[in-house]
């Protein structure tokens, strides 16, 4: 959509600084998520504006430019009132841009170095010289460009250049190429933002009947429309008579007067650029990152890349080892004990709830199994919907944006997982009392056994040796021995039979701690290493879209 053209409208200075401001939060946030192509021209605003306002305000700078042979030497002449550039029959006659500053050279010295016009084409109108005839364009520094239809490429350049510069520019025509497809389509039109500091002039009148003058006019008038430029000034003048160029001067004398166009320039550049990245941004309110669901599925992905599975497992396989280890019938606690411990076997803390060598525990931590390919692709996957979901409102460059950041810390992730794993309190660090409780039994249990099969051998010793028997006292027909020894042993054994369920509940209850405990430790490496970059990425989103909008502000 084009705006209406403000002609001379002012240009409030702080409201500009505030828009290069905003354009500068723009870059700040957009820098390193959108490819650096699409964000030149800002910072080629930025830099420009920054050094344009902080040279000369009281200079204006104006470019002739237009096609050779139209006569922009010979109108840079005419308004110096002098022969300050070589006008030629030899087309193109200028190859490097002429200046001629009016008034005060002070601060235009500087702006002309910037500009990049070399010394020795820079010329000064002498206010002594003239008395006060030329005071009322003091402060004009006027440059001849060369061609911009040149068949010289460095021509064509440096008018691309001196255009991207400048404060004002007077498009130069002649009748018979006033017409020509690439002034319109290549410089022209390019300028419909700027029309405010646009100038028009169809020179080389005098070689039209005074009849025609009108109707090329209005037929240019009607091409400039179409250009986009309605509004701007049409001014027909005559190079090679003093009275064929005063609108001209009049026009310029008041464009010095303002000192607007500057900063009038610099505020078509800002709409230009904001036009441009508008479509990069957009106008899109994503949430704060993905919902719900989809961090529950990524933070399962993590779980099962991190081997989760195989610890909660190995947490359970455990428990059942040490429970039994600890209230089975004592003597064959032993040769449990010979069977490795499950969780030991990963490098998890062990039955005293030490980990793993402390020297490994940087890289390496435990020896859960790699992730299987499955796995991997799983996570892939998950990531992938991360980003997705956080980035479905999102134009343009920035859901790839979003992807990258997503995926940004890949790389760290196994080895976080794996300190994650080793970190977590997996809650097999001490014996439960009961365990102690029914161990204890047991020994007492054995023990009583013991005494009674001590006691029996001891009865048939001394009667194989002829001695006097042991008085035996019985618990009713059943001696005491024999009620200790089998007593004990049957105690023994229905006490492993009733702790084997209470075990296994207490393994699965176990495995079920773990691995919450697992997951909330996964879900927090998923929360540093993936969403938070994607988090980052929607911010600075959110900050470029406020940004446009305030440099868009007028
Ligand atoms: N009759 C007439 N001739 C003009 C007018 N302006 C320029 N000329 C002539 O047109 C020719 C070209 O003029 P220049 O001023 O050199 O044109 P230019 O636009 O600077 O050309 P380049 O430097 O090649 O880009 C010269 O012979 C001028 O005398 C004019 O208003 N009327
Ligand atoms: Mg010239």
């Amino acid at each position: 959509m084009r705006e209406a053209f403000r002609g001379d409208q002012r240009v409030d200075p702080d409201a500009l600084l505030a828009r290069l401001d905003a354009v500068r939060r723009f870059l700040g946030a957009a820098d390193g998520h959108l490819p650096d192509s699409q964000l030149v021209p800002a910072h080629t605003l930025v830099e420009r504006a920054g050094t344009r306002l902080a040279l000369s305000r009281d200079h204006t700078v104006v470019a002739l430019a237009g096609a050779t042979g139209s006569g922009k030497s010979s109108l840079f002449n005419a308004l110096a009132r002098l022969e300050l550039s070589p006008v030629g029959v030899r087309r193109p006659t200028t190859g490097v841009t002429h200046a001629c500053v009016w008034g005060q050279q002070e601060g235009a010295v500087r702006l002309l170095d910037w500009v990049g016009v070399l010394p020795r084409h820079r010329f000064v109108r002498e206010s002594a010289l003239d008395g006060d005839d030329e005071s009322a364009l003091h402060g004009l520094v006027l440059l001849d460009l060369p061609d911009f239809d040149s068949v010289q490429r460095s021509h064509r350049m440096e008018v691309d250049r001196l255009l991207g510069l400048v404060d004002q520019v007077i498009w130069v025509v002649d009748p018979q190429k006033y017409a020509d497809r690439v002034i319109h389509t290549g410089y022209l039109r390019e300028f419909h933002r700027h029309r405010d500091v646009t100038l028009v002039v169809l020179n080389q009148a005098d070689r039209l009947p005074p009849a025609e003058l009108p109707r090329v006019l209005a037929d240019l008038r009607r091409l400039l429309d179409a250009d986009g430029l309605d509004g701007v000034p049409l001014l027909a003048t005559t190079a090679i008579d003093p009275a064929g160029i005063g609108d001209l001067r009049a026009a310029l004398e008041r464009t010095v007067a303002e000192r607007q166009a500057a900063l009038r320039r610099l505020a078509g550049d800002v709409d230009t650029v904001v036009s441009e990245l508008d479509e990069l941004v957009g106008s899109a309110r994503p949430a704060g990152g993905p919902d719900d669901a989809t961090v529950d599925g990524l933070t399962r992905a993590l779980a099962g890349a991190a081997g989760v599975p195989a610890v909660t497992d190995a947490v359970q396989r455990a428990y059942r080892h040490r429970a039994v280890a600890s209230t089975g019938w004592p003597l064959v606690r032993g040769w449990r004990r010979l069977r490795p411990d499950p969780l030991r076997r990963l490098h998890l803390p062990g039955p005293g709830g030490e980990t793993a060598d402390p020297a490994e525990s940087l890289v390496a931590a435990t020896s859960v199994p790699d992730p299987t390919a499955a796995q991997r692709s799983a996570l892939g996957l998950a990531i992938r919907a991360v980003a997705d979901r956080a980035a479905a409102e999102l134009p343009a460059d920035w859901p790839a944006a979003v992807t990258t950041a997503a995926r940004s810390r890949l790389g760290d992730l196994p080895d976080e997982l794996d300190r994650a794993v080793a970190g977590t309190d997996l809650g097999m660090g001490h014996r439960p009392v009961w365990w102690r409780v029914v161990g204890a039994l047991q020994w007492l249990v054995t023990l009583a056994a013991l005494v009674g099969l001590g006691w029996l051998v001891l009865g048939y010793a001394l009667r194989a040796l002829g001695l006097p028997k042991l008085d035996n006292p019985a618990v009713g027909e059943v001696p005491l021995p024999t009620v200790l020894l089998l007593g004990g042993l049957l105690a023994g054994l229905l006490i492993s039979a009733l702790t084997r369920p209470v075990v296994r509940w207490a393994a699965r209850r176990a495995r079920r701690r773990a691995e919450r405990r697992l997951t909330a430790a996964v879900a927090t490496v998923g929360d540093e290493y993936v969403l938070t970059p994607v988090r980052v990425v929607l911010a600075s989103y959110a900050e470029a879209r406020d940004a446009l909008k305030d440099a868009a502000r007028r």
